[in-house]
């Protein structure tokens, strides 16, 4: 995953949708996941009933696989285990489809117990379809064992998973009491802490980075090195702990929601949340990422008045749209701040700290 180097990633090829933000979005997501996508396919449908795409796509993926000498297939939409399997076959690799990718990229990313717990329980719904479909095939004289379904022991069937579904929900029940004690934890630290959330590729984590790196707190305490998504930094000498998150992802299936929202866990626990958009999309795209934003946010419960709207990219917007796309975030009430940073070229970054500043020396919070 993340921590090998670049060249040891995976070949890839990523199959999409053609919309811009669906193949950023599924190219991010890959990414993060640590596979190198080499080429991108796009086609419009991508929920043909055999393939997922059309045969004769999929002849022609299957071509690239060969010439590219690609060991893996990301196909960026929720594949039926027979579809997967299928495609599978023709192709002769691993074909990681939406779902799968997500819950790649959760289990890397969950960091407490309870989290953990949860991406396991969404990984057993997500075999239990494909160990069904397995033996399916397997009745009709086929062999499921390569590639499509997955590598599983082939003493993993059905009631093992339901027996460790039982074990992990019973386990999840008193991690969650474990979690009541774990915030009072965090409040006695009384260091602040500023949780990223926002879609992916807006640009949080190069704004994590920016941040963390260029203010770094040097001292040897215990905070200086929380978890790699979590660090801590000065401003103006005081220490706070900044997290970055996975994000917001689109489409997600409803069974994943649980896995989600606790991979998100730390915006539960942040002071300031830093809600970052992406302003160099298109107008419409910014006004239905940030609508969906905060929905995801009103939907986890959290108060909107820890949330200060940073408009990242801007260096990639021309001076004279800046006005137009600021006036059409009017729909940000409730927020009570907005800044517009690049957090590529570090630009407005001494204000967005100031901010962050005014925001922990308010006396209501602290
Ligand atoms: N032009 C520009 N690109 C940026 C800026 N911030 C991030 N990016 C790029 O946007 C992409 C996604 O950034 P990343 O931090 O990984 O997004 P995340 O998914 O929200 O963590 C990367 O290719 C970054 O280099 C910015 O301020 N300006
Ligand atoms: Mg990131």
């Amino acid at each position: 995953m993340t921590f090998t180097k670049r060249e040891e990633w995976k070949k890839t090829i990523l199959i999409a949708y053609p919309s811009k933000f669906a193949v950023s979005e599924a190219l991010s997501l890959a990414e993060s996941a640590g596979y190198n996508v080499i080429r991108t396919v796009s086609q419009k449908n991508i929920t043909r009933s055999k393939f997922g795409i059309g045969k004769g796509k999929a002849e022609e993926v299957k071509e690239i696989v060969s010439n590219l000498e690609i060991d893996t297939i990301i196909f960026d939409e929720m594949l039926k285990p027979s579809q997967q399997y299928n495609l599978a076959r023709l192709c002769k690799v691993e074909i990681i489809d939406r779902e799968k990718l997500i819950l790649e990229i959760f289990l890397e990313r969950a960091t407490t117990n309870e989290s953990k717990i949860q991406v396991k329980l969404a990984q057993l719904k997500y075999d239990i379809v494909r160990v069904k479909e397995k033996t399916r095939l397997a009745k009709l004289g086929e062999q499921p064992g390569f590639y499509g379904l997955g590598k599983y022991d082939a003493d993993i069937h059905l009631l093992d998973i339901k027996r460790r579904t039982t074990l992990l929900k019973k386990k999840l029940k008193s991690e969650e009491r474990k979690r009541a004690l774990h915030r009072v934890q965090r409040l006695n630290n009384k260091l602040p802490l500023i949780a990223l959330a926002g879609y992916t590729s807006a640009g949080k984590t190069t704004l994590f980075n920016l941040l963390s790196e260029e203010k770094k707190d040097t001292s040897k305490s215990v905070f200086t090195t929380l978890t790699t998504y979590t660090r801590s930094f000065l401003i103006k000498d005081r220490k706070v702990l900044i997290s970055d998150t996975i994000g917001f992802i689109s489409r997600l299936p409803p069974y994943m929601i649980e896995a989600f929202k606790s991979t998100l866990s730390e915006l539960n626990y942040a002071d300031i949340i830093l809600l970052v958009i992406d302003v160099s999309e298109d107008s419409l795209v910014i006004r239905k990422k940030l609508k969906s934003s905060l929905e995801i946010l009103s939907r986890l419960e959290l108060p909107l008045d820890k949330c200060i709207l940073v408009l990242n990219k801007i260096d990639r917007v021309k001076s004279n749209e800046i006005k137009d796309k600021l006036n059409d975030l009017v729909i940000t009430r409730g927020m009570s701040q907005v800044v517009s940073i690049s957090a590529e070229l570090g630009y407005n970054i001494p204000r967005l700290m100031e901010i962050i500043e005014n925001r922990i020396n308010d006396p209501q919070i602290y």
